[in-house]
């Protein structure tokens, strides 16, 4: 028997690396995608459109929305699948503090309405939720796992809280095996280019071949544990085939800032990056050329912001054998490199 899997946030980072994943190991999979105005599928386009063709053996896509649960319960009783990777989100922490209601919606009441679909139907299917590390917040230790207390700092991390009790709720209410990845960022060429790394390697290829002038952030000095998307979407998976439900912490266990990750991608770019000036007037010289390709903008600081992340992912290490195989520097060429490719192209 062919096993299924549903995929909200099929056409996110990690919805498309997953249904790469999945595919690659033999499932049919069923992806929910929201309607827009322009088709937003440049993530899944080779798999759904030029690998398979619109072969629909392999993947099949349904419009649904995370606010709407008659569409949820119609695709859930439509497709009864075997497993359900609820990565559907308003993902973005900083703009959760513009749009919170949205967000609480969406990323927090959205898997209720999941849970609770899959239960009335009754069938037996393996749910994973896609908590995350935003829910440690500024955290009071050192290294955070499956026992750190939450202390969420944003209108996303809360939602993800809320979300993370529910599906613990309904495992131990209703006894679905429901689990939880508490997923540390991982990144990736397909990273959302408002994200602080991909805004990174997206914006100094750019300026290396002359398309972009400088490149704006804000808190250079967070640090977080950066891990390659597609090490992350195998943990996912290797959550739903452990023998019980449970819920586990996924990281690399390296820490960086966001200036160490920014000194790096230059570096591979041939700039030599010298920071002058401090907080809001502290600015990046290439020296090469004496012009300024870097300067903070307040716009993209945080009303409230997790300054430290470091996971301890040796639960998953030990039960389920899951490591990273990518690492920090690793994870940097990968994303320098397609970003140059791409403004190459652009600038063609
Ligand atoms: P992403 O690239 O932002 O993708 C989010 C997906 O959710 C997209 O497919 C998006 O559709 C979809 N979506 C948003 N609102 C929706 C709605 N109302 N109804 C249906 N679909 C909706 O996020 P990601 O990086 O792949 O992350 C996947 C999940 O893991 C998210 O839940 C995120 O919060 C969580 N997470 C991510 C990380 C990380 O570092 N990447 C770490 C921990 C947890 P559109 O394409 O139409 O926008
Ligand atoms: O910010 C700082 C920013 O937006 C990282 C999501 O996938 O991972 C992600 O959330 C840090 C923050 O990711 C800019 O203040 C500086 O301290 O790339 P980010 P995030 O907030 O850690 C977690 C695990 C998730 O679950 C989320 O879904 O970088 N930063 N300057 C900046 N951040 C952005 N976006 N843009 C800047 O210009």
């Amino acid at each position: 028997m062919t096993k299924t899997a549903l995929i909200t946030g099929i056409t996110g980072q990690d919805g498309s690396y997953l249904a790469e994943f999945l595919i690659e190991k033999g499932y049919k999979v069923y992806g929910i995608v929201r309607r827009s105005s322009v088709l937003n599928r440049q993530r899944i386009e080779d798999l759904y459109y030029k690998k398979y063709n619109y072969n629909m053996d392999n993947i099949e896509i349904f419009y649904g929305d995370l606010g709407d649960s008659s569409s949820l319960n119609r695709i859930l009783k439509k497709t009864e699948p075997n497993e359900v990777y609820n990565l559907a989100a308003q993902s973005h922490v900083g703009i959760s503090f513009m749009i919170p209601e949205y967000t609480c919606d969406v990323t927090g009441l959205g898997v209720v309405r999941m849970l609770d679909g899959l239960k009335d139907l009754g069938f037996i299917t393996r749910f994973y939720q896609a908590s995350s590390s935003e829910m440690f917040g500024n955290a009071l230790v050192e290294k955070q796992n499956e026992q750190t207390p939450f202390l969420p700092s944003s209108p996303y991390a809360c939602a993800k809280v809320f979300a993370y009790h529910i599906t613990r709720i309904y495992r131990e209410a209703y006894n679905m095996f429901a689990s939880n990845g508490i997923l540390f960022n991982h990144e990736s060429p397909r990273r959302g280019e408002n994200f602080v790394t991909r805004k990174i390697t997206f914006s100094l290829s750019r300026i290396k071949v002359g398309l972009q002038e400088k490149l704006y952030l804000g808190n250079l000095d967070s640090k977080r544990d950066w891990g390659y998307a597609k090490d992350f979407v195998k943990a996912m998976w290797l959550i739903l085939q452990h023998d019980k439900p449970d819920d586990f912490v996924i990281a690399t266990g390296e820490t960086h800032t966001v200036r160490e990750f920014v000194e790096k991608s230059a570096k591979l770019l041939d700039f030599d990056i010298e920071w002058q000036g401090e907080g809001l007037n502290e600015k990046g010289t290439d020296l090469n050329t004496g012009k300024t390709i870097i300067e903070i903008n307040p716009r993209f600081y945080r009303p409230l912001d997790v300054e430290f992340l470091l996971g301890d992912s040796s639960k998953a290490r030990k039960l389920l054998k899951w490591k990273p195989e990518v690492n920090f520097e690793k994870l940097i060429e990968i994303m320098v490199n397609a970003d140059m490719k791409l403004a190459k192209l652009l600038k063609d």
